[in-house]
């Protein structure tokens, strides 16, 4: 007879309600169901992989209560350490066995990771536009659905496809971005960094003037700049007081962050693409960051995710998990319980899902006036339809890239 606790099933689930995500499931002998976030956009399959035909073996007859030794165990037994495709796999084992421990505990998930630090997590939208009256409406729409804090972005005069521009509203009105396109190629977009840069301070003066003084706004330059770049643009957005700037850099080079600090206060996230602890030694230590963008899906899970923002905090440094609709309702509902949680908080992003996602996922985690809530359901609170999502078969998609005007390769 194996003991209660012990690995009996572990499914790798992937499916396509409007986009593409993975899903780890974890089973125990008595019957209780954990589940863990495995999308890694563009990639998922090599995820899926990973788990069905590395991973999962190692699970059954393991026990589930060994959150930390398992991840120890997945992390070193590899010998090839860190990278997105292992640590989105660990992090879904991670986080299925958390749901399991807080199910098993009678409890939702941010109670067993020490209880609430306040009483919702604040979260910011996106808005965007072709135009700065289209931005102007967009930021509006949002504040109406009760967000609090908005990140911007904006066409660029004489670039035809940027980052984080909405194409069109839905026809429900709904705010949509979808940067993975399906089909059997990237889209290719294209890109001026000096373009960009003569442009956006005026989009910023624009809007804190419409909207006031108050309203925290967010802004995401997506890896694009160089050092010197990225410090005239936070230089020249200073007036417009922004929570924050993100991914000025492309950050695999942590030492850049030192020139840009030396000339900008306006505040600084980076870190979507990061992996582990170790993405983040120098900027945090040199204090070139203020907040922490890992989501829990692509850092190695809560203890993943926890270790990084345990090391932040010594450095008055923030949580600010990464929430596009690539990361899943359950990484999600995971980020929302660490985010209740955590004393140092900042900011999560909120992007929401397509409404046909909640035929798969089913959530109870909340949003009210600007705040989420991870709900009080044990464990993550989020239940997998596996009938509904037979009904959205995988469809490949890739994340775009960029060009130059002279076809150059750049970053996206
Ligand atoms: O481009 O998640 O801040 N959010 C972002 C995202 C990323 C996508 C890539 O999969 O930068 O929109
Ligand atoms: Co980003």
């Amino acid at each position: 007879m194996p003991s209660p606790t012990t690995i009996t099933a572990v499914d790798v689930l992937v499916t396509s309600p409007g986009r593409n995500f993975v899903t780890l499931r974890i089973t125990t002998a008595d019957g209780v169901v954990g589940l863990g976030d495995a999308t890694l956009n563009g990639r998922e399959l090599a995820v899926a992989a990973t788990l069905r035909d590395h991973i999962v073996p190692l699970l059954l007859g393991q026990d589930a209560h060994r959150i930390e030794d398992t991840w120890q165990f997945l992390y070193r037994s590899v010998y090839w350490r860190r990278g997105p495709v292992t640590m989105t796999a660990i992090a879904a084992v991670d986080v299925a066995l958390w749901d399991i421990k807080a199910k098993l505990a009678g409890m939702p998930l941010y109670q067993l990771l020490g209880g609430a630090s306040r009483s919702g997590v604040l979260a910011y939208a996106h808005a965007s536009g072709r135009d700065v009256p289209a931005l102007l409406d967009s930021v509006r729409q949002r504040i109406e659905e009760g967000f609090r804090a908005i990140r911007i972005q904006t066409s660029v005069p004489g670039v035809r496809t940027v980052y984080g521009v909405s194409s069109a509203p839905s026809p429900t009105g709904r705010y949509s971005y979808e940067p993975a396109k399906r089909g059997p190629l990237p889209a290719e977009e294209d890109w001026d960094s000096q373009a960009y840069l003569r442009h956006i301070p005026g989009v910023f003066e624009t809007v804190r003037a419409e909207f006031g003084a108050e309203l925290p706004l967010l802004h995401d330059a997506h890896h694009r700049l160089t050092p010197i770049q990225a410090a005239r643009l936070g230089t020249d957005l200073e007036p417009y007081r922004l929570f924050w700037l993100e991914d000025v850099t492309p950050a695999e080079n942590q030492e850049a962050l030192r020139l840009v600090r030396q000339h900008t206060t306006t505040p600084l996230a980076i870190g979507e693409i990061f992996n582990t602890v170790w993405d983040y030694q120098t900027i945090i230590r040199e204090q070139l960051i203020d907040y922490v963008r890992s989501s829990v899906v692509h850092a190695g899970g809560i203890t993943g995710l926890r270790r990084i923002l345990d090391y932040a905090a010594q450095y008055q440094v923030k949580s600010g998990m990464h929430g596009p609709t690539d990361i899943s309702p359950v990484g999600m509902a995971a980020a929302t319980h660490l985010s209740l949680a955590i004393h140092n908080f900042g900011i999560q992003e909120y992007m929401q899902h397509d409404p046909i996602t909640s035929e798969v996922f089913r959530t109870s985690f909340t949003f009210t006036d600007g705040l989420l809530h991870p709900g009080e359901e044990p464990g993550l609170g989020v239940e997998y339809d596996e009938d509904a999502a037979e009904r959205f078969p995988y469809e490949r998609a890739y994340l775009p890239f960029a060009r130059l005007a002279d076809g150059t390769i750049h970053d996206w």
